[in-house]
């Protein structure tokens, strides 16, 4: 009996400001249905997957920004998509911005909830890897001003028992850094779900716009590989407010091979059928890490944050 998961990767084209959560909720719907129509056990949505990439624009007074966050979830707008998810029996995880005020602080995150067959939410991850900048940088062609919008999460990477596997989670520049996957495989994690948001141009170097592809698709399958676990990138790509972003949604194998791509750059339910136990193909022989892995001599990983000469 194996442990196959058929996986639909769930790509959004763009969401344009005014684009409101109703109608959004409801391509969230329409990818669903045509999910479990292929018979899928979960469904991955991307970053930010309710509204339009907003850290695109700086806003001198942050509660202008409010917004755009939900501050519950489900709530008014999201509650259609868990009630369909549930007569469907099918699981998904939603990327969303988090306005978090509880008993006096305010907290704002950029999240990941993972929600199983019957609606309830198995566990909420908060990105680690924030990326751009914290205040407005004017010279841009468009901000990314997501250190500025977001708190990096104090809490790290988990690793969920959910839809018979081992479910972990990470957030766009997360997939960038390989403390993030060897954090989940470091508990046994079977198959990753992140959701991304990329512009295809990165102002601090340009030259590395026509390389974003390949970018995501090297760390996504090297992360995969290297610690025998599937992963699943999935897209908010297209032109979105006058931004155009990266659409290579991918599923990957333990191997590093990719399964499933998407092929255009709008609304695309990418499936692929995920034997978690292949994960036991590497994770058992080459990267046997209880064998392999020698952690007493990796001191600067934990102990560093950046490069610094001994
Ligand atoms: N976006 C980007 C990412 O890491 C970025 C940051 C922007 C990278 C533009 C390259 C080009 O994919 C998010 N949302 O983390």
């Amino acid at each position: 009996m194996t442990r196959t998961l058929r996986v639909g990767a769930a790509q959004l084209g763009p969401i344009q400001r005014s684009d409101d959560r109703a109608s959004v909720v409801s391509r969230l719907i329409v990818l669903l249905r045509e999910a479990a129509d292929a018979g899928c056990d979960l469904v991955a949505y991307p970053e930010l997957a309710l509204t339009t990439f907003f850290p695109r624009w700086f806003v001198d007074d942050i509660t202008e920004a409010d917004h755009w966050y939900e501050t519950a979830m489900p709530n008014e707008h999201t509650q259609p998509l868990f009630d369909e998810a549930r007569r469907l029996g099918v699981g998904f995880c939603l990327g969303y911005a988090l306005l978090d005020r509880d008993g006096g602080t305010e907290n704002r995150w950029n999240v990941q909830s993972l929600v199983d067959r019957d609606g309830s939410i198995v566990g909420t991850f908060r990105k680690v890897h924030i990326p751009g900048h914290e205040a407005h940088e004017p010279d841009r062609p468009f901000q990314h001003a997501e250190r500025y919008y977001f708190e990096p999460s104090p809490l790290g990477f988990g690793v969920w028992e959910a839809f018979g596997g081992r479910i972990g989670m990470m957030i766009c520049n997360d997939r960038r850094w390989p403390e993030s996957y060897r954090e989940m495989g470091l508990q046994d994690v079977e198959l990753i779900l992140c959701g991304y948001n990329t512009p295809l141009h990165y102002a601090p170097d340009p030259s590395q716009d026509v390389l974003q592809g390949f970018h995501n698709a090297l760390v996504a399958q090297s992360g995969a590989y290297q610690n025998g676990t599937f992963v699943v990138v999935v897209a908010k790509g297209g032109v979105e407010e006058g931004v155009d972003s990266l659409s290579d949604t991918l599923v990957v194998a333990p191997s590093g091979e990719i399964l499933a791509r998407s092929s255009t750059s709008g609304d695309e339910l990418v499936v692929a059928d995920c034997d978690l136990d292949w994960c036991r193909q590497y994770r058992d022989t080459l990267f046997d890490m209880h064998r392999y892995r020698r952690p007493e001599v990796y001191t600067r990983l934990t102990s560093q944050r950046g490069p610094q000469l001994d």
